[in-house]
């Protein structure tokens, strides 16, 4: 009833309606290229899509975006956006579902691309923030809510379906329709299509290319989460490591005591004293050189604190089977472990996908995880909804679609050996060749989980991707900024793994020209 009466309201007024803000957009608009009026947008609202309400359709002209009231993210930063036609929805493609979702299509200069944008965790919000980087770069682009509210798991105990939508089913339900809808308003359908994340984000990216190889012609998995179940053992043993006991707990004074520390070990060893593990693999370090001499204080830890953070960098191992369950985090992370390991519960995502998905008893406690029988009952609860484990991609790539995977070697949430040990099967799944043609890992000295840290963070991968999957140029190195106070202060070379960015020796370590691109021999 509702698409009926907006349709019969359009109609009546002529199109002029559908506008957000104070001007109308559909005067004057030229009518060539891909550039559309008020009117087109609002006609989407009578788009007959397979068990879906578009429930609004309507054009926001230049700035006049304002984030709705509950939506995740800073109302800060949409003043410049261009007009652009926002359709929302409603896709139930299960009875239980409820899936809420954007597209926003530029109303002049779209790029003739689709890009799809990516959540973190176990978030149920519309993305705002990337939908408006993807409109501002030209795309038609969309985002979901994954088929829930909020950012817990609260919502999977008793309601699979829902937990089938947050896992695969609401990014590529969207994704199918955020194409058909860029192709009734443009009556041309995206030539390409992308997908973008980093995170939960990540996860979603490597689900794609394993679960639904036809979606994209380019991803971007930025430190992907990709093995959900046993990444989330991981975290667990890692807070349990720093909860065993009252002495086994390491504060944040502390944790920067083990961070200089390690520094102190491995900083210099890549050829530069930067404050940087350039490559944390190489990095031989023992926490035991914190060891108090004596009694504990300020610039030592304990033997109970030694032991809990040796933990920490340690992989996960079955004690039953004696295979690695995830990798442990590198050296170069402390600063930000204190974010997990110090809090009193462990990370969130881990937390929730023990309580809500494989335990189901939201008064779970963490310190009874038993990782031999818990990781078996993670395996078996993830059935592949969730973790997105495939190493598969032949479908994918052989389309000539495109993979850019990137993670920070400091990220405190994603340990990202797991990244490396999935490039690594790939080649082995895959063959050097096509991984080549393929898919690009770029490891990020001191980056944190997604941003920040305290190696250069900020970086560009969607041009390179674009240039790689529509012109044929593969990427080399990308050129990564570190920001302070909204200026840069650093810059550096980002290189393909397993290369690695090495000081040439000469000019100033603050400047990317001053490195080269090179693997270690
Ligand atoms: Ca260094």
């Amino acid at each position: 009833m509702k698409i009926v009466a907006a349709v019969a309201l359009g109609i009546l007024l002529g199109g002029l309606v559908c506008v957000i803000g104070n001007a109308d957009v559909s005067a004057d608009a030229p009518a060539a290229g891909h550039t559309v009026d008020a009117a087109a947008c609002m006609r989407l609202t009578s788009l007959r899509l397979p068990n879906t309400t578009i429930t609004s359709a309507q054009v926001v002209v230049a700035g006049a975006f304002k984030l709705p009231a509950g939506a995740s993210g800073t109302a800060e930063g949409f003043a410049d956006l261009p007009a652009f036609c926002r359709v929302e929805l409603s896709i139930k493609p299960s009875s239980d579902s409820d899936i809420k979702s954007e597209i926003w299509l530029p109303l002049s200069g779209w790029n003739g691309k689709f890009q799809m944008v990516g959540n973190g965790g176990w978030n149920g919000f519309i993305q705002y923030a990337a939908l408006a980087a993807a409109l501002r770069r030209g795309y038609a682009t969309a985002s979901t809510d994954t088929g829930h509210a909020g950012d817990t798991a609260s919502f999977a105990p008793g309601h699979p379906e829902k937990l089938i939508d947050f896992g695969y089913r609401a990014v590529h339900e969207t994704t199918l329709r955020g194409k058909t809808v860029a192709a009734a308003l443009y009556s041309a359908p995206p030539r390409l299509s992308y997908f973008t994340g980093c995170s939960g984000g990540g996860r979603q990216a490597f689900m794609e290319a394993q679960r639904y190889p036809d979606d994209f012609e380019g991803i971007i998995a930025g430190d992907p989460g990709w093995d959900r179940a046993a990444e989330s053992v991981q975290l667990i043993a890692a807070a349990q490591a720093t909860h065993k006991d009252a002495a086994s707990f390491i504060s944040k004074e502390k944790f920067a005591v083990l961070h200089q520390a390690a520094l102190d070990a491995c900083d210099a060893q890549d050829g530069l004293k930067d404050g940087l593990i350039n490559n944390p693999l190489r990095c031989k370090f023992d926490p035991g050189v914190t060891l108090c001499k004596g009694a504990d204080a300020a610039n030592c830890l304990t033997r109970p604190q030694v032991e809990a953070a040796k933990k920490l960098y340690a992989p996960i191992v079955d004690p039953q089977t004696g295979k690695e369950i995830f990798p442990g985090f590198e050296p170069g992370t402390e600063l930000r472990f204190a974010n997990n390991t110090a809090a009193p519960r462990p990370l969130g995502m881990a937390d929730d996908t023990f309580k809500y998905t494989v335990i189901g008893d939201p008064n779970w406690d963490f310190r009874t995880l038993d990782i031999h029988r818990d990781f078996v009952r993670s395996r078996e609860t993830d059935k592949g909804i969730v973790s997105a484990t495939s190493t598969n991609l032949k479908p994918y790539v052989s389309r000539g679609s495109k993979l850019i995977i990137y993670h920070g070697w400091a990220d405190q949430n994603v340990a990202p050996l797991s990244s490396v040990n999935y490039y690594n099967e790939l080649i082995k799944v895959l063959g050097k060749k096509t991984v080549e043609d393929s898919v690009r890992l770029y490891m990020a000295p001191g980056m944190g989980h997604c941003a920040g840290g305290e190696g250069p963070s900020v970086f560009d991968t969607l041009t390179p991707l674009d240039e790689w999957r529509e012109k044929g140029i593969a990427p080399k190195e990308i050129i990564a900024s570190q920001m302070a106070g909204g200026k840069v202060t650093r810059t550096r070379p980002l290189c393909p793994y397993p290369q690695e960015a090495q000081y040439k020796g000469n000019g100033s370590p603050d400047h990317a020209e001053s490195f080269v691109c090179r693997r270690d021999q």
